[in-house]
């Protein structure tokens, strides 16, 4: 059965690889799966057809055969519950793996979400210059926290995993604002998922779909 995602047609981080298709991009390649990139212009996506589809006008999205999924967490899981590779076999192990899917996007990705909502929404706003320490300090607490939980081991539960993968892309979207950096061993950590031949693969290919040259320029 083929697989089809949509994207932006162009990302507005023009191919820096921070929009919710590379963390799908990077489960497919890590599962071996080949798939199709349909892109869609911000209008397109506030129409009827792919309101259809994502009832939140967003991307990504997923189409396999009948089955159409919207939203990353859920995608990266289904493709790791059918695929070996992004989920352990002992159900103890599993089940880890599945919350640090859920705390990467419920615990970790609010706060930094936040950051860009208060820098490029509200950065306008009389009360913005006192609300931004705020904020990054919100991050900063979560980053520390899960930098003391890693410690120097190289994945968040023994073997890479969709939590690792999915922690990974949540904290790339912290590295911008230079947060990142200052806890190293969530930099290497993160290093060490960028390493991976299969992120490489999803990043050169989003790159290209976003800039139009060939993964190989
Ligand atoms: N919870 C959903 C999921 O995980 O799939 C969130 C989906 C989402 O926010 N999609 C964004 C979108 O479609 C793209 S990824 N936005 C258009 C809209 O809402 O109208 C978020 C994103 C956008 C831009 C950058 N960037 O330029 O750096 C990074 C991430």
């Amino acid at each position: 059965m083929s697989i089809t995602i949509t994207a932006f047609e162009r990302s507005p981080d023009g191919g820096m690889g921070l929009a919710r298709d590379t963390r799908v991009r990077w489960a497919l390649e890590e599962a071996g799966l080949p798939y199709a990139v349909r892109p869609v212009s911000f209008s397109a996506m506030k129409a009827p057809a792919h309101l259809a589809i994502h009832p939140f006008g967003q991307i990504p999205t997923y189409e396999e055969g009948e089955l159409v999924l919207f939203e990353s967490g859920a995608i990266i899981f289904h493709i790791a519950a059918h695929h070996p590779g992004l989920l352990p076999e002992d159900s103890n192990a599993r089940a880890r793996a599945v919350m640090w899917m859920f705390a990467a996007l419920n615990t970790v990705e609010p706060p930094i979400l936040e950051l860009a909502t208060a820098k490029f929404q509200e950065g306008g706003k009389s009360w913005s210059r006192e609300r931004l320490p705020l904020v990054a300090e919100r991050i900063r607490q979560r980053l520390g926290q899960l930098s003391a939980r890693l410690g120097d081991a190289e994945w968040l539960d023994g073997q890479f995993s969709a939590g690792d993968l999915t922690m990974v892309s949540v904290l790339l979207r912290s590295r911008p604002s230079g947060i990142l950096d200052e806890f190293p061993r969530l930099a290497a950590y993160v290093a060490r998922g960028e390493a991976r031949p299969a992120y490489q693969r999803a990043f050169a290919d989003q790159q290209a779909f976003n800039t139009g040259r060939s993964p190989a320029a």
